[in-house]
């Protein structure tokens, strides 16, 4: 993530379902594009780049004549490709494997979870099918963004045909921990065919740990920061927290038909407090568990009989599935127990809608209620909990929302409940009812920013631009292993060289890195080749390094080599000379070009914050996830690396805090003296392996020798060697080359 915002020119999305619904009408066919939810978001996205959607068509027709007649429309009007399957491959790859396997395994509901093979070689090859749609379309370059748990085998076909592409992949499920994952009989296959993707995303941390683990434990993949090295390329896997559209959410209350309806719904409602629930009826989202807690509510504060209702509000789905029409049953007879047991005349507790809502209907709802209890057993994200905070914008409301939704991560405010622990939920109802007018604004305000900030839209563009930089990263002259040959023409330019400098950093370049600071003294060998290499009249060697001047010195002054401490706060030029300062620099207005990077990192990392000092800007993640917390810190280390490289800002990983500050120095500022010495160096080699010494690489000049110590991603080096070893041998070379 560098702030920047990259536009493919073409993306491909691709899902199992394309977001225009398909059906007959008269002799011939009606189209109704989904509202709402990712379909709009995506789609906005056509505005700014060439998009084209890849999904099936949800119906099924006989003929090839009609689905030509459909494939033609979409294309036309909706820049959209259908897939036409056939009925009983569909039910084997979609209700079969995908809805009998993946999500009751990938929600933590093993015992539903049916292994069948036959049903597993239909995904496959329906994932099969998907690739050669999507080939049919995408050119070489093509960026592609394939969605949910129905194509996890499809980056990796891709990939295959297609190796230059970028390729991202986003699960909207949660990803399970390894223990539940390890059970899949075809868990390696699922993996492979995932890390075909250039980046994989997920709504929150805790499922990119369990993605990485699994990787780690099952295909010996290890990872640095979410980054996985694969040999001939490195994915990155990242969370991306789905949010809502909050401007049509808040904007609810001020259409006409939804302030008609409100008034309606009051009317109902008398009064009496509301409890609201919307979910799809599935086992996952707890909903026989949240009627029982309800139910002993009742039982246990029979102050509030006849004072509180439970609006339940369920969508209908599944309902071919056999598991799913047993629950429909179970939930009616619940519903029904309950009412008989606590109703009264003029007040029923539960309130059941089995449908489908508009935004028109749902939307007052929202405002309506009182609480929103959002209790799923486990949800990869739950949008409800986000779309009941965004629609009520004058914050009130108590929103009741279990740890096992992934929006609990970004939703802290909230009373957060087990949703196994009936007595849990009964409290949490209490407390909600009671809590006072500041305590629900207080809450609700907070997590409306959040939504706010980071909205549908913005989470697409996150993930884009994520995509596109992975883009960049490929493209760019990454650093070249110093082979024999490379080697060969730097000895060669040495040799013919009249005048010779080198720039050389210590900890990890000229000695391996020591479990303490001190165990990293230099040996007699390296002293040796120093001050040999130093010898002759034409030859000049400086060590620059962060480390204090009164170490440097008792290490390596007896070398008669030039030194600089403290990343270039003292130096001591001209061998046996005195140590000075270096002078102060001040950069310009650095707060204002610094601040966007870090809200990016704020809005991303809920629970992090920024703050603001005189002189420095510091961002603190004690709050966060802490895996989160650190994987952030890195990525914003790295990313203000950047912006910092050559200026005399400095950033400081503290205590749970990246700070930036002016600082007087810069390895790139501290080679300056040497650089612009007369006559010129003409041959000038630097090495250095961290952070620090991308600044002494950019210093150099064009033809300047710059070699970066280990992993040459992101290094401004033009070439790079493995290990400290390797360095040594070079020196070595150095020497005998005269
Ligand atoms: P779902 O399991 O469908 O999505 P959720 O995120 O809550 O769960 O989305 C439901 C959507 O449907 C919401 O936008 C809601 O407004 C709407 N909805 C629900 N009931 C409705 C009704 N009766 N009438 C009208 N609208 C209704 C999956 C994952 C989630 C993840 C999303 C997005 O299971 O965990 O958040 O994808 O990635």
């Amino acid at each position: 993530m560098d702030g920047h915002n990259h536009v493919p020119e073409r993306l491909i999305v691709v899902s199992n379902r394309l977001p225009v619904t398909v059906k007959r009408a008269g002799g011939g066919f009606e189209y109704t594009p989904s509202v709402g939810g990712l379909a709009t978001t995506l789609n906005a996205l056509r505005e700014d780049m060439e998009m084209i959607w890849i999904g099936t068509p949800g119906i099924n027709v006989g003929s090839a004549d009609e689905f030509q007649r459909i494939e033609t429309d979409l294309r036309e009007r909706f820049d959209s490709v259908p897939l036409q399957l056939s009925a009983e491959q569909f039910d084997k790859y979609y209700l079969g494997f995908s809805n009998g396997c993946i999500w009751p395994l990938f929600h933590y509901f093993p015992q539903f979870a049916h292994y069948d093979h036959e049903e597993w070689e239909a995904y496959r090859d329906v994932n099969a099918r998907f690739c050669e749609k999507v080939l049919e379309h995408a050119g070489p370059n093509d960026t592609i963004w394939v969605h949910d748990y129905h194509l996890m085998l499809l980056p990796a076909m891709i990939r295959e045909a297609l190796p230059d592409a970028i390729i991202g992949y986003f699960l909207h499920i949660p990803f399970p921990s390894y223990e539940i994952f390890r059970t899949l009989p075809w868990r390696e296959e699922i993996l492979r065919g995932l890390i075909g993707s250039d980046l994989v995303g997920f709504h929150s941390y805790g499922y990119a740990r369990h993605f990485l683990s699994s990787l780690l434990r099952i295909l010996g993949l290890d990872q640095d920061f979410g980054r996985v090295n694969l040999g001939d390329r490195t994915i990155r896997v990242d969370t991306f927290p789905l949010g809502v559209d909050v401007e049509r959410f808040a904007g609810a209350r001020e259409l006409p038909e939804v302030q008609d309806e409100l008034e309606n719904l009051r009317e109902q409602v008398a009064g009496k407090k509301v409890i609201l629930s919307v979910d799809r009826l599935d086992f996952t989202k707890g909903i026989l568990e949240r009627m029982e807690a309800f139910e002993r509510f009742l039982a246990t504060r029979p102050e509030w009989l006849g004072k509180v209702s439970l609006i339940t509000l369920l969508v209908p789905s599944r309902t071919q599935v056999p598991e799913y029409q047993q629950l429909k049953k179970q939930v009616d007879e619940t519903i029904g127990r309950i009412n008989g047991e606590f109703g009264l005349p003029g007040w029923t507790p539960i309130t059941y809608l089995y449908r489908f809502l508009p935004f028109e209907k749902l939307a007052p709802l929202y405002l309506l209620a009182d609480v929103g209890l959002v209790t799923p057993l486990r949800d990869g994200m739950n949008l409800v909990a986000k779309e009941y905070i965004a629609t009520r914008t004058d914050d009130t409301g108590v929103l009741i929302l279990s740890e096992t939704a992934g929006a609990a991560a970004e939703m802290g405010e909230a009373i957060i409940v087990n949703p196994h622990d009936e007595e849990m939920i009964v409290e949490a109802l209490e407390q909600a009812l009671n809590l006072s007018l500041e305590d629900q604004v207080e809450r609700n305000r907070v997590m409306r920013a959040r939504l706010k900030r980071y909205d549908t839209n913005r989470w697409a563009a996150d993930f884009i631009t994520q995509m596109e930089a992975l883009r960049d990263i490929r493209r760019s002259n990454l650093p070249r292993r110093l082979r024999d040959d490379l080697r060969q023409s730097l000895l060669n330019a040495y040799r013919e060289a009249d005048r010779r400098l080198l720039l050389l950093d210590y900890d990890g370049t000229l000695v391996k890195f020591a479990p303490t600071p001190e165990g990293a003294r230099p040996d007699a060998e390296l002293i040796k080749i120093l001050s040999e290499l130093e010898q002759p009249e034409n030859n000049q060697v400086v060590v620059i390094s962060g480390r204090d001047a009164e170490t440097l010195e008792g290490w390596l002054g007896q070398a008669g080599i030039d030194l600089v401490a403290e990343h270039g706060a003292r130096f001591r030029k001209d061998g046996g000379g005195g140590w000075k300062e270096a002078e102060e620099i001040t950069v310009g207005n650095w707060k204002e070009e610094l601040r966007p990077v870090f809200d990016v990192f704020v809005d991303r990392t809920p629970g992090a914050l920024l703050e603001e000092k005189g002189h420095a800007l510091v961002w603190h993640y004690r709050r966060a996830e802490p895996g989160l917390g650190l994987q952030r810190a890195a990525e914003l280390t790295e990313t203000l690396e950047g912006y910092v490289a050559n200026t005399s800002l400095h950033i400081l990983q503290g205590h749970k805090v990246v700070e930036v500050k002016p600082s007087m120095v810069s390895k790139g500022r501290a080679a300056q003296p040497w650089l612009h010495e007369k006559p010129e160096y003409d041959f000038i080699l630097a090495i250095g392996d961290d952070v620090t010494d991308e600044a002494l690489f950019e210093a150099l000049p064009e033809d300047g020798w710059s070699v970066k110590v280990g992993i040459p991603e992101r290094s401004k080096a033009r070439f790079f060697v493995s290990d400290s070893a390797e360095v040594r041998r070079l020196l070595k070379d150095l020497q005998d080359t005269d």
